[in-house]
């Protein structure tokens, strides 16, 4: 593509320089975010996690598009759209430490189950897929209250095999709701591969079964997906109704720090996929477009990594959860007469 092309493609969508070197930066933290957590996991450090290496475009671009007042029910790998939302790296590390401070679960869930009501992030549940019924529930609430503001729902290509896909997405079509479907499309269910998923070419063509748009994107493009999330969000805001994104992107790791993907993923086959590398494909995007110095590589590497060590530091020396609070912080709590009786 040439250079016009490439400037014509960011400005087209009335992004500025200055956001795309901001993409840049975010996918950057992201990765380093995901090593640095990986590493620790390595040094039991941190429990399971699910890296995002290969997803920081599918998941920065999309994130990047949103309002402040749109909600987001997301699933146990999107450490991208939580920094792009704008969660800072001090509290991602917290939660992964289970300290005491960690804003998302006081420290009482397994890394990346991230929650917040200030971010207006869903609390994200460990079972494939029951995220898309909640995201449903948040929009419907939305229509229901008069406010303009959409739901985007974070979740796999595994998850489209779920009943609750089929439900929440019947039935945002039906009530047009204003959801935005992103499916992030990594190409495996753990150590299910699509081939052994859905029989269709593209995800994207179970939309219209529904009755709704169907968007099919390179999730190695965070240009590509901005624009695609924000014609969704645009169309969610106006009662069109909920579309579905197909991201395409590649898992770049194993499933999560637990999984050892050696036994039913060719080495050589893992070694193609790296060259599936978002940000590689942005580099390649700033050079054509002229944003592209190498001091901006430096300075976003330097940044990130100076982030991540101030964040490591700091859950490092937060306090754990006092045992006797154990069951502090796990449901909400309502002040009523009966309640109060029950001491
Ligand atoms: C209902 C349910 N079934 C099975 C599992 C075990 N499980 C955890 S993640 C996963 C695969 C999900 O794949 P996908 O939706 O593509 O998301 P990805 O992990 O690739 O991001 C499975 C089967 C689970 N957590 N919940
Ligand atoms: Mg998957």
């Amino acid at each position: 593509m040439s250079a016009e092309n490439h400037i014509s493609r960011h400005e087209a969508l009335g992004l500025h320089g200055e956001d795309v070197h901001e993409l840049y930066y975010q996918m950057v933290l992201t990765r380093t975010v995901d090593d640095r957590l990986w590493n620790l996991n390595r040094q039991g450090k941190v429990l399971a996690f699910a890296s995002c290496l290969g997803q920081e475009a599918a998941q920065v671009g999309s994130a990047y598009a949103l309002a402040p007042d749109d909600w987001l029910a997301i699933s146990y790998r999107e450490h991208g759209v939580v920094i792009a939302r704008g969660m800072s790296v001090r509290d991602i590390f917290a939660y992964a430490y289970h300290r005491d401070n960690d804003p998302n679960t006081r420290g009482r869930q397994i890394p990346g189950h991230y929650g917040s009501q200030k971010l207006h992030i869903l609390t994200a549940s460990s079972p494939v897929g029951t995220q898309l019924a909640h995201g449903v529930g948040s929009a419907w609430a939305s229509v229901y209250e008069g406010k303009r503001e959409a739901t985007i729902i974070y979740f796999g290509d595994g998850a489209t095999s779920t009943g609750d896909f089929h439900a929440a997405a019947n039935f945002a079509a039906v009530h047009k709701l204003p959801v935005v479907f992103l499916c992030q499309n990594n190409e495996w269910a753990i150590s299910v591969p699509n081939t052994l998923q859905y029989a269709v070419k593209h995800l994207t063509e179970r939309a219209a079964g529904y009755g709704m748009m169907g968007t099919l994107v390179d999730g190695l493009d965070v240009i590509e997906v901005f624009g695609a999330t924000r014609a969704a969000l645009a169309r969610a805001y106006s009662g069109e109704g909920p579309t579905f994104v197909e991201a395409k992107c590649k898992r770049l790791r194993s499933h999560t720090t637990e999984d050892d993907d050696r036994r039913y993923r060719r080495r050589e086959d893992v070694e193609a996929d790296r060259a599936h590398d978002p940000l590689a494909n942005l580099e390649a995007y700033m050079k054509a477009a002229s944003l592209w110095d190498e001091g901006v590589a430096r300075q976003a590497g330097e940044k990130a990594a100076a982030e991540v060590e101030d964040a490591t530091q700091y859950a490092e020396a937060s306090p754990l959860p006092k045992p006797s609070e154990t069951l502090t912080h796990i449901f909400a709590e309502v002040k009523t007469d009966a309640h109060q009786n029950d001491d």
